[in-house]
């Protein structure tokens, strides 16, 4: 008490007072020693308190107006572009082991070095305490979170994207548990981003509950309640038998105006996002999803209430809905894009971009180079928009159902040039489980620092969270379904099927065909073609939803050249990953194993009788 009592004004010790939590006292005192700031604001769920963030966001707090009302632009060190999964890390106590696939490092040498970057960062600055809910707030679903940062970015970042906690902080008794997130952008330059990228870092304390992430701006890196709880969630949920997923939650719609809901794990940038948004289909979450088991049903929620989502190619075409959203008055911050003359502008936008404005890198044209010598796009590949759900035309009704809404299907994405079929149904839970969910393999992306396009194994789409050794991971998912009446379906969706000329085999609309027959699919409205890696559709049944939902023509040919299965590279997919267990995984559950063994053995028979690519009519 003595410390806060000394930096913080009687008018914020008031907030923080109201709380009446010993254990959040403590942790502020701690963030006032270490950081050591000028001062500090308490902020509430008060309309007052979020207009003021909004102000210091805009007043060298990270954020520059836009010339549409409510519309701001950040942007993130040249360095800071992308989730640093290098420099993510688990601190180890030494009685805990999570598998060498996990980035770990030995608890308290971990602690020095975060703690020791930290120390006393927040001198001549401010430190913003928040308060956020992760899931509706009153809901079995709902975790408290409380921020510490000097980032008001940061802070009207989380205001957008998740519900208020400050009131909900209130209602906790003295043993309940809360996340806890410490943030300092550290050193910044006159363009107000963290300089020292080489001594980022964000570290999870799982034995606090407790994420600490310094000299990053990047909300993927910052913004507490996004990956940073994420990895926390996993954990807790493990011990608690619900699932935290990379998951986006939307109602698709079947015929006479029936809503099945579909939560899909898709790795970053390979429409995810866009699937949640497909035309006349309502949203609930773009990103992550909590799910939990009453009474033999799944129910899931949005843990989130905004999208962080990417920007490139979202026009008036492909993300009819997300566009108008962006030109319309109200809270958007764009990240990452292209400035002139008070507008944002992106690549793929589908109009022509300015010749000249100021981006992530300063002031650019289209000759300039970077610090290596490549050419610096207009926008990044990761820039992002932040808007809050509820801006958008499509949200689905029970969005904030603090019950979440019952789980029909479940999807599982991936960027995959040559070799699963557009979409497919799992035999059952377990083989959807492992031979979709914890066999996906995508092609690298910008959403992560790093080189783009190399093939990379992704359990769930969710490996780059998972905070518990990665059998136990695929062990609780299966464990999942029991005492369920009647567990979800489970579809693998590949969105990138290319032909040998390296075009893509697909429009970028005909996700939502894969949907609505999956959703048929769930209802029992339509039968299926048998492959040895489970039921793909038949053309009768996706022609009239191509004419009836897009106005095309689905000939045969595309159809057989979509859905051809493709055994030498499905055989070697299996090897692939089945390897990557046997080394890198050393608790997978046995049940992996026969799996892969019995899809190897189906696809093998499928090879003798007919050849190495079988076409969906020989089937
Ligand atoms: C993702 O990369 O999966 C995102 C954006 O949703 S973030 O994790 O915040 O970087
Ligand atoms: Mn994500």
């Amino acid at each position: 008490m003595s410390v806060l009592k000394e930096k913080i004004d009687p008018k914020n010790l008031e907030k923080l007072n109201a709380l009446g939590n010993a254990k959040l006292n403590a942790f502020v005192a701690d963030g006032i020693e270490l950081l050591n700031p000028d001062k500090v604001i308490v902020i509430t769920d008060s309309k007052e308190d979020l207009a003021m963030i909004r102000e210091m966001a805009k007043n060298g707090g990270g954020e520059t107006p836009l010339a549409t009302p409510g519309h701001t632009y950040h942007f993130d060190g040249p360095k800071d572009q992308g989730r640093d999964t290098f420099s993510t890390r688990y601190l180890l106590p030494k009685d805990m082991d999570l598998g060498e696939s996990l980035n770990s490092i030995d608890r308290q040498k971990g602690l020095d070095e975060v703690r020791g970057y930290l120390k006393d960062t927040m001198v001549g600055r401010t430190m913003l305490v928040c308060f956020w809910c992760l899931c509706p707030t009153g809901s079995d679903f709902a975790i408290s979170c409380a921020q510490i940062t000097d980032s008001p970015y940061v802070v009207h970042s989380e205001s957008i994207l998740y519900r208020p906690g400050y009131e909900q902080f209130k209602k906790l008794s003295e043993n309940d548990m809360f996340f806890r997130f410490m943030h300092s952008e550290g050193e910044t330059d006159e363009n107000g981003c963290s300089v020292q990228w080489e001594k980022r870092r964000v570290y999870i304390d799982l034995t606090r509950n407790m994420v600490y992430s310094v000299n990053t701006q990047y909300a993927g890196n910052t913004v507490g309640l996004k990956k940073l709880a994420l990895r926390l969630a996993i954990q807790k949920a493990s011990g608690e038998g619900w699932l935290a997923e990379h998951m986006f939650i939307m109602g698709a719609k079947g015929p006479g105006g029936r809503t099945t809901y579909f939560t899909g794990a898709f790795p970053s940038a390979c429409g995810k996002t866009s699937t949640a948004m497909l035309p006349g289909q309502t949203i609930i979450g773009d990103d992550i999803a909590y799910l939990r088991k009453r009474d033999g049903v799944m129910y899931t929620a949005n843990v989130e209430q905004g999208i962080f989502g990417i920007i490139g190619d979202v026009n008036p075409d492909d993300d009819p809905v997300i566009f108008e959203a962006l030109q319309t008055p109200g809270e958007v911050i764009f990240g990452n894009v292209l400035i002139k003359d008070g507008k944002p502008y992106w690549d793929g936008m589908g109009s022509d971009l300015p010749k000249s404005g100021v981006n992530f890198q300063g002031e650019w044209t289209p000759d300039k180079k970077d610090s290596d010598g490549n050419v610096v796009p207009p926008s990044h590949k990761n820039a992002r928009y932040t808007i809050r759900l509820d801006a958008l035309a499509n949200l689905d009704p029970e969005a904030n159902n603090p019950q979440g809404v019952p789980v029909g299907g479940v999807i599982y994405g991936g960027r995959d040039s040559d070799t699963q079929v557009p979409v497919e149904q799992a035999f059952d839970w377990a083989e959807g489980i492992i031979a979709k969910g914890a066999s996906i393999e995508s092609e690298t992306t910008a959403a992560t620092l790093g080189k783009a396009g190399v093939r990379k194994f992704c359990i769930m789409a969710n490996q780059d969270f998972v905070s518990i050794p990665l059998g136990q991971y695929i062990q609780n998912n299966l464990d999942f379904a029991a005492g369920v009446k009647n567990p979800p379906a489970i579809f693998s969706t590949n969105y990138f099927l290319k032909d040998e000329n390296n075009k893509f085999l697909n429009g970028k609309l005909d996700k939502m065909i894969w949907l609505l027959w999956a959703e048929l699919r769930v209802n029992g409205d339509v039968d299926a073609i048998k492959t040895p890696t489970g039921w793909i559709p038949k053309h009768e049944d996706l022609a009239p939803l191509f004419k009836e939902k897009l106005g095309k023509d689905y000939t045969k040919e595309d159809y057989i050249k979509q859905f051809t299965i493709r055994v030498p590279e499905l055989l070697a997919k299996y090897d692939r990953v089945e390897a990557i267990y046997r080394e890198k995984v050393a608790d997978t559950p046995q049940l992996v194993y026969d799996t892969f063994a019995n899809i190897r053995k189906r696809l093998k028979d499928l090879q003798a009788k007919k050849g190495d690519t079988v076409s969906p009519l020989d089937l």
